[in-house]
């Protein structure tokens, strides 16, 4: 049987009034002694997630940064891959990924089905993703190598009726992404009327830059924050997002 242990954390937590914060690890832009250095900020902050993955990875070591990741710390790692061969077995989980915001039906399903039985045969958690592009402000690597039209980042009501169809169809999560490095992160308008209609997990990332905008996500709706660009600048954010992520007062 397929583990459910990080879903369920996921959810517990949600449950709870939780907010938890994934640092995301793009295996491009680290190497050993990276590694380390995040490993100790990551567990000193108490991060609750590690992310690895990036839209373009383009060094072929995955399978050792993510070992190494686990050598050196306890935090879970979830693999959130760009392209179907960015898996490893290494990890605890793995982000399985629809573009549900595009109409590019390689990335709706096409990949998915080349790439299941190596994905079945990892032994990963598979996490069911309606992954969702949302404009950042400019073409974000993300939105150019899927070749799919994000969602303007002021059609709510087309997030909100994208997030409800993937949840309809079964998706576990909702990632809503603004890409990696945007210049405009998601509207808190759009997040919290997308978790006024779902009841699985909201994600969000993508151009979050400092603790207060990750503190207005989750008092917005988010579940989940992601940040990869502002932590490779400036790994002594760590603390300052984690600290603000998880100082959201519990919801009664
Ligand atoms: C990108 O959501 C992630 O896919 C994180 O974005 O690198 O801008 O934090 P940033």
């Amino acid at each position: 049987m397929m583990s459910n242990r990080i879903y369920q954390s996921i959810t517990e937590k949600k449950k709870a009034g939780k907010k938890s914060f994934a640092v995301l690890i793009d295996p491009d832009k680290v190497d050993d002694a990276k590694i380390s250095e995040l490993a100790e900020l990551t567990a000193l902050a108490e991060v609750d997630y590690l992310l690895v993955g990036g839209s373009l990875v383009i060094s072929n070591h995955l399978d050792e940064v993510v070992m190494q990741i686990k050598q050196q710390s306890n935090i879970p790692v979830i693999l959130f891959p760009g392209t179907s061969s960015q898996i490893t077995p290494h990890a605890d989980a793995l982000l399985y990924l629809s573009l549900i915001s595009g109409r590019n039906p390689e990335l709706l399903i096409g990949q998915h089905v080349i790439s299941a039985p190596a994905v079945r045969k990892s032994g990963l958690e598979i996490i069911s993703t309606g992954y969702m592009v949302i404009d950042g402000g400019a073409p974000t690597t993300v939105s150019y190598i899927s070749n799919a039209t994000p969602i303007p980042s002021n059609k709510n009501e087309i997030a909100m009726c994208t997030a409800m169809a993937g949840e309809m169809l079964g998706m576990k999560l909702i990632y809503m992404d603004a890409g990696s490095g945007a210049q405009k992160s998601i509207t808190e308008s759009m997040i919290s009327k997308v978790a006024g209609v779902i009841d699985v997990p909201l994600v969000i990332g993508g151009g979050i830059a400092d603790p207060e905008k990750a503190y207005r996500n989750c008092k917005a709706g988010a579940d989940l924050i992601v940040v990869g660009n502002a932590i490779e600048k400036d790994a002594s954010l760590i603390m300052e997002m984690s600290a603000a992520v998880h100082s959201v007062p519990l919801r009664v």
